[in-house]
């Protein structure tokens, strides 16, 4: 016990060195903070336990968020990650169903779903990686695994959002007014798998060898990049020994047209490196 330190700041370190859980810890650490001597001679004692308090936080917090993925092994995958969000009997599963190749349960009584169901969307060969969440209900994140599925919908890179009825919409307005997704979209029985791809902001490019037809897969890249961005993706000798392009499609002014590495790509270009000899 530090000179000058009362009964309570006793107490409150005995309860600190009972402690079990991190909560515990960072409970009675705070205690011990409010109740540690104020005078001078303990300035480095007040020091060292706000030390021993940030990193209890910092720790805790890294456990929780690595909880939230871990609880239901999610990974993301692929060029993009889009969540299935919606009320009860939305259709979430049999939509994840015929967009890929996930064997989901699909029923008429509510709730079918009870964990994050995941399958791939070939889209014409760019892998896009589809994740189910279970049914949003009200008061949502009060629920078991609300927090925990509320990060997967946050890690995502577009929420698509389902439901039956006006009311069933107030619930996902309600419950999901705060998510932090870049895009949110809802769908309606159209074409799908286009929706789904034209709000990802990402294009597809197929590279070419000379005298070759283009390559399969394309390659996915974001909106907005160039063929310096493509060179890295694909390989990184193309940039070091860069000569010139030959870029064909819709970013092309003409055919065959020649390029440098700044020249900006569209969706479907196809594209030949040349590099120095
Ligand atoms: N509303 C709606 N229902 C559909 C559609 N397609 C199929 N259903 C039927 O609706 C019921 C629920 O379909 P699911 O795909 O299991 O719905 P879900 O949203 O995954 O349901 P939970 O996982 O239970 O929340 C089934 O009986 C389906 O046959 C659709 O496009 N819209
Ligand atoms: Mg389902």
């Amino acid at each position: 016990m530090p000179i000058n330190a009362d009964i309570h700041y006793q107490k409150a370190e005995d309860e600190y060195n009972d402690a079990s859980t991190t909560e515990e810890k960072i409970k009675a650490l705070q205690n011990m903070i409010s109740k540690a001597p104020s005078h001078k001679g303990a300035e480095m004692l007040r020091k060292n336990l706000k030390t021993r308090l940030a990193k209890l936080k910092s720790s805790l917090e890294k456990s929780s968020r690595k909880g939230s993925f871990q609880k239901f092994n999610f990974k993301k995958e692929g060029a993009a990650t889009v969540a299935l969000v919606g009320t009860v009997n939305s259709g979430k599963s049999t939509l994840l169903k015929g967009l890929t190749n996930a064997n989901v349960l699909i029923a008429s009584y509510p709730f079918t779903t009870k964990k994050p169901e995941f399958g791939v969307l070939d889209y014409y060969g760019v892998k896009i990686q589809l994740v189910e969440i279970p049914a949003i209900v009200n008061n949502f994140l009060n629920t078991n695994d609300g927090k925990s599925l509320l990060g997967i919908i946050n890690s995502c890179d577009l929420v698509v959002l389902l439901f039956n009825t006006p009311s069933d919409k107030k619930i996902l307005d309600v419950e999901l007014f705060d998510i932090k997704v870049k895009k949110i979209i809802y769908i309606e029985h159209e074409n799908i798998k286009d929706k789904i791809w034209k709000n990802l902001d990402l294009i597809k490019i197929y590279t070419k060898e000379p005298g070759k037809p283009k390559a399969y897969p394309p390659v996915a890249l974001d909106k907005g990049n160039t063929v310096r961005d493509l060179g890295l993706k694909v390989h990184k000798d193309f940039i070091k020994n860069f000569d010139y392009s030959i870029v064909n499609g819709n970013s092309a002014k003409f055919k065959n047209m020649r390029c440098g590495l700044k020249h900006v790509l569209k969706d479907d270009d196809i594209v030949e490196f040349h590099i120095k000899k």
